[in-house]
Protein backbone atom coordinates (compact mmCIF):
# COMPACT_ATOMS: atom_id res chain seq x y z
CA UNK A 1 0.00 0.00 0.00
CA UNK A 2 1.53 3.33 -0.54
CA UNK A 3 1.56 5.77 1.95
CA UNK A 4 2.28 9.52 2.17
CA UNK A 5 5.79 10.02 3.50
CA UNK A 6 5.45 12.67 6.34
CA UNK A 7 8.04 14.70 7.33
CA UNK A 8 8.07 17.21 10.59
CA UNK A 9 10.73 19.69 11.73
CA UNK A 10 11.09 18.99 15.63
CA UNK A 11 12.22 22.15 16.96
CA UNK A 12 12.12 21.62 20.40
CA UNK A 13 12.89 24.87 22.71
CA UNK A 14 13.87 26.38 19.93
CA UNK A 15 12.48 29.85 18.17
CA UNK A 16 11.19 32.93 19.59
CA UNK A 17 7.88 34.04 18.05
CA UNK A 18 10.22 36.23 16.04
CA UNK A 19 12.45 33.64 14.60
CA UNK A 20 9.14 30.87 14.04
CA UNK A 21 7.98 34.01 11.55
CA UNK A 22 11.63 33.90 9.83
CA UNK A 23 11.58 30.55 9.18
CA UNK A 24 8.10 30.46 8.07
CA UNK A 25 8.96 33.15 5.67
CA UNK A 26 11.86 31.06 4.35
CA UNK A 27 10.47 28.19 4.15
CA UNK A 28 7.19 28.94 2.38
CA UNK A 29 8.62 29.45 -1.24
CA UNK A 30 10.39 26.29 -0.65
CA UNK A 31 7.89 23.63 0.24
CA UNK A 32 4.97 25.73 1.06
CA UNK A 33 3.20 24.02 -2.82
CA UNK A 34 4.37 20.76 -2.12
CA UNK A 35 1.38 18.34 -2.43
CA UNK A 36 3.25 14.77 -2.36
CA UNK A 37 4.50 14.63 1.36
CA UNK A 38 3.24 15.70 4.66
CA UNK A 39 4.77 18.64 5.80
CA UNK A 40 4.51 19.51 9.31
CA UNK A 41 6.63 22.29 12.12
CA UNK A 42 6.68 21.12 15.68
CA UNK A 43 6.56 24.51 17.19
CA UNK A 44 7.11 25.20 20.93
CA UNK A 45 3.73 26.62 22.89
CA UNK A 46 3.98 30.81 22.48
CA UNK A 47 4.87 30.64 18.86
CA UNK A 48 2.06 28.37 17.55
CA UNK A 49 -0.51 30.87 16.80
CA UNK A 50 1.75 32.82 14.61
CA UNK A 51 3.18 29.73 13.05
CA UNK A 52 -0.37 28.72 12.57
CA UNK A 53 -1.33 31.87 10.89
CA UNK A 54 1.35 32.34 8.78
CA UNK A 55 1.54 28.61 7.00
CA UNK A 56 -2.46 29.10 6.80
CA UNK A 57 -3.28 28.03 3.11
CA UNK A 58 0.02 26.52 2.64
CA UNK A 59 0.71 22.64 2.74
CA UNK A 60 2.80 23.08 6.23
CA UNK A 61 0.80 21.62 9.06
CA UNK A 62 1.89 22.91 12.61
CA UNK A 63 1.83 20.08 15.62
CA UNK A 64 2.74 21.07 19.19
CA UNK A 65 5.48 19.18 21.36
CA UNK A 66 3.49 17.59 24.09
CA UNK A 67 -0.01 17.78 25.53
CA UNK A 68 -1.77 16.52 28.86
CA UNK A 69 -4.83 13.77 28.67
CA UNK A 70 -7.04 15.54 30.87
CA UNK A 71 -10.05 18.43 29.15
CA UNK A 72 -9.14 20.77 32.23
CA UNK A 73 -7.70 20.82 35.58
CA UNK A 74 -5.59 21.84 38.19
CA UNK A 75 -2.34 20.51 36.38
CA UNK A 76 0.11 23.72 36.59
CA UNK A 77 2.18 24.21 33.64
CA UNK A 78 0.13 21.86 31.62
CA UNK A 79 -1.91 22.61 28.16
CA UNK A 80 -5.11 20.83 27.09
CA UNK A 81 -6.05 19.09 24.07
CA UNK A 82 -8.80 21.74 24.02
CA UNK A 83 -6.58 24.75 23.90
CA UNK A 84 -4.33 23.05 21.17
CA UNK A 85 -7.39 22.50 19.24
CA UNK A 86 -8.30 25.61 19.63
CA UNK A 87 -5.22 27.23 18.10
CA UNK A 88 -5.98 24.68 14.96
CA UNK A 89 -3.01 22.60 15.12
CA UNK A 90 -3.04 19.75 13.20
CA UNK A 91 -1.11 17.57 15.88
CA UNK A 92 0.88 17.06 18.66
CA UNK A 93 4.16 14.77 19.15
CA UNK A 94 4.01 13.02 22.47
CA UNK A 95 6.51 10.40 24.54
CA UNK A 96 9.51 12.21 22.70
CA UNK A 97 12.82 10.71 24.56
CA UNK A 98 13.58 13.94 25.83
CA UNK A 99 10.20 14.16 27.40
CA UNK A 100 10.74 10.64 28.75
CA UNK A 101 14.36 11.11 30.20
CA UNK A 102 13.86 14.94 31.64
CA UNK A 103 10.07 15.52 32.70
CA UNK A 104 9.23 11.79 33.25
CA UNK A 105 6.81 11.03 30.55
CA UNK A 106 5.65 7.25 30.79
CA UNK A 107 3.97 4.89 28.39
CA UNK A 108 1.18 5.20 31.17
CA UNK A 109 0.89 8.45 30.21
CA UNK A 110 1.04 7.98 26.53
CA UNK A 111 -1.67 5.65 26.69
CA UNK A 112 -4.01 7.94 27.92
CA UNK A 113 -3.06 10.92 25.70
CA UNK A 114 -3.58 8.92 22.58
CA UNK A 115 -7.05 7.97 22.65
CA UNK A 116 -7.67 11.45 23.93
CA UNK A 117 -5.31 13.62 21.19
CA UNK A 118 -7.62 10.89 18.20
CA UNK A 119 -10.77 11.59 20.09
CA UNK A 120 -10.61 15.53 19.71
CA UNK A 121 -9.77 14.67 15.32
CA UNK A 122 -6.08 15.59 15.80
CA UNK A 123 -3.29 13.87 14.75
CA UNK A 124 -0.67 12.20 17.29
CA UNK A 125 3.01 11.67 16.01
CA UNK A 126 4.09 8.67 18.62
CA UNK A 127 8.18 8.58 19.61
CA UNK A 128 9.66 4.89 20.71
CA UNK A 129 13.14 3.97 20.36
CA UNK A 130 15.75 2.38 22.48
CA UNK A 131 18.89 3.32 24.37
CA UNK A 132 22.34 2.45 23.24
CA UNK A 133 22.65 0.43 26.27
CA UNK A 134 19.61 -1.76 25.45
CA UNK A 135 20.41 -2.11 21.87
CA UNK A 136 23.94 -3.61 22.81
CA UNK A 137 22.08 -6.06 25.22
CA UNK A 138 19.91 -7.18 22.59
CA UNK A 139 16.85 -5.44 24.39
CA UNK A 140 15.66 -3.25 21.26
CA UNK A 141 12.39 -5.41 20.11
CA UNK A 142 11.45 -5.69 24.24
CA UNK A 143 11.31 -2.00 24.49
CA UNK A 144 9.91 -0.92 21.51
CA UNK A 145 7.57 -3.82 22.11
CA UNK A 146 6.97 -2.03 25.84
CA UNK A 147 6.10 1.49 24.60
CA UNK A 148 4.45 0.13 21.49
CA UNK A 149 2.02 -2.09 22.69
CA UNK A 150 1.23 0.18 26.13
CA UNK A 151 0.86 3.26 24.67
CA UNK A 152 -1.66 2.23 22.05
CA UNK A 153 -3.65 -0.65 24.45
CA UNK A 154 -6.43 1.94 24.72
CA UNK A 155 -6.80 3.05 20.82
CA UNK A 156 -9.98 1.79 18.91
CA UNK A 157 -8.93 -0.40 16.24
CA UNK A 158 -10.52 2.25 14.14
CA UNK A 159 -8.41 5.35 14.91
CA UNK A 160 -4.94 2.91 14.64
CA UNK A 161 -3.98 4.36 11.44
CA UNK A 162 -4.31 7.95 12.06
CA UNK A 163 -1.19 7.68 14.76
CA UNK A 164 2.16 8.02 13.36
CA UNK A 165 4.95 6.55 14.83
CA UNK A 166 8.54 8.12 14.99
CA UNK A 167 11.06 5.70 15.81
CA UNK A 168 14.19 7.25 17.52
CA UNK A 169 16.64 5.10 18.69
CA UNK A 170 18.03 7.78 21.81
CA UNK A 171 21.89 6.90 20.49
CA UNK A 172 21.31 8.67 17.27
CA UNK A 173 19.36 11.67 18.79
CA UNK A 174 21.23 15.02 18.34
CA UNK A 175 24.75 13.19 18.15
CA UNK A 176 25.30 12.79 14.34
CA UNK A 177 25.63 8.82 14.80
CA UNK A 178 22.80 7.72 12.08
CA UNK A 179 21.07 4.71 12.28
CA UNK A 180 22.42 2.67 9.12
CA UNK A 181 19.33 2.13 6.29
CA UNK A 182 19.11 -2.04 8.00
CA UNK A 183 19.27 -0.62 11.56
CA UNK A 184 16.66 1.71 10.36
CA UNK A 185 14.62 -0.70 8.24
CA UNK A 186 14.82 -3.84 10.86
CA UNK A 187 13.04 -1.57 13.83
CA UNK A 188 10.36 0.31 11.73
CA UNK A 189 9.29 -2.85 10.33
CA UNK A 190 9.17 -4.57 13.94
CA UNK A 191 7.03 -1.10 14.96
CA UNK A 192 4.57 -1.89 11.99
CA UNK A 193 4.16 -5.71 12.98
CA UNK A 194 3.24 -4.54 16.66
CA UNK A 195 0.73 -2.63 15.30
CA UNK A 196 -0.20 -5.23 13.28
CA UNK A 197 -0.64 -7.44 16.28
CA UNK A 198 -3.59 -5.52 17.14
CA UNK A 199 -5.03 -4.75 13.53
CA UNK A 200 -3.38 -5.76 10.24
CA UNK A 201 -4.91 -3.29 8.10
CA UNK A 202 -4.18 -0.16 10.40
CA UNK A 203 -0.71 -1.37 10.03
CA UNK A 204 -0.40 -1.04 6.53
CA UNK A 205 -1.70 2.38 7.23
CA UNK A 206 -0.01 3.97 9.40
CA UNK A 207 3.16 6.35 8.83
CA UNK A 208 6.13 4.98 10.88
CA UNK A 209 9.25 8.12 10.60
CA UNK A 210 13.02 7.61 11.52
CA UNK A 211 14.30 10.25 13.55
CA UNK A 212 17.97 10.67 14.73
CA UNK A 213 20.83 12.58 13.39
CA UNK A 214 18.84 12.48 9.71
CA UNK A 215 20.05 15.45 7.59
CA UNK A 216 19.67 16.31 4.04
CA UNK A 217 22.47 14.18 2.67
CA UNK A 218 21.06 11.11 4.66
CA UNK A 219 17.17 11.84 4.01
CA UNK A 220 16.74 10.10 0.81
CA UNK A 221 18.26 6.75 1.29
CA UNK A 222 16.64 6.85 4.73
CA UNK A 223 12.95 7.47 3.28
CA UNK A 224 13.73 5.40 0.59
CA UNK A 225 13.37 2.11 2.96
CA UNK A 226 10.29 -0.03 2.54
CA UNK A 227 9.10 0.63 6.31
CA UNK A 228 10.29 4.02 6.48
CA UNK A 229 7.47 6.47 5.85
CA UNK A 230 8.86 9.56 6.30
CA UNK A 231 10.97 11.62 9.06
CA UNK A 232 11.04 13.53 12.34
CA UNK A 233 14.46 15.87 11.94
CA UNK A 234 15.67 18.25 14.82
CA UNK A 235 18.70 20.25 14.63
CA UNK A 236 18.30 19.81 10.73
CA UNK A 237 15.54 21.15 10.87
CA UNK A 238 15.96 24.20 12.30
CA UNK A 239 17.19 26.43 9.06
CA UNK A 240 14.81 26.37 5.73
CA UNK A 241 16.70 25.37 3.15
CA UNK A 242 18.04 22.27 5.26
CA UNK A 243 14.59 21.36 6.29
CA UNK A 244 13.61 21.51 2.68
CA UNK A 245 16.17 19.59 1.60
CA UNK A 246 15.11 16.52 3.85
CA UNK A 247 11.31 17.48 2.79
CA UNK A 248 13.23 16.86 -1.10
CA UNK A 249 14.48 13.49 -0.34
CA UNK A 250 11.06 11.84 0.60
CA UNK A 251 9.75 12.87 -2.74
C1 LIG B 1 15.44 13.33 17.46
C2 LIG B 1 15.46 14.32 16.39
C3 LIG B 1 14.13 15.04 16.33
P1 LIG B 1 17.88 15.23 15.76
O1 LIG B 1 15.17 13.96 18.70
O2 LIG B 1 13.06 14.48 17.02
O3 LIG B 1 16.50 15.26 16.62
O4 LIG B 1 17.43 15.18 14.30
O5 LIG B 1 18.58 16.51 16.11
O6 LIG B 1 18.64 14.01 16.12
Amino acid sequence: MSRTPFVAGNWKMHKTIAEAEAFVSGLLPLVGAVDDVQVGVCVPFPAIQAVVESTRGSAVQVYAQNVHWAEQGAYTGEVSIPMLDELEVAGVVIGHSERRQYFGETDADLSKKLPAILAAGLEPILCVGETEAQRDGGEMEQVLRGQVEEAIADVDAADLARITIAYEPIWAIGTGKVATPDQAQEACAFVRSLVAGRDAGAAEQVRIQYGGSVKPDNAAELLALPDVDGALVGGAALEPQSFAGIVEGAR
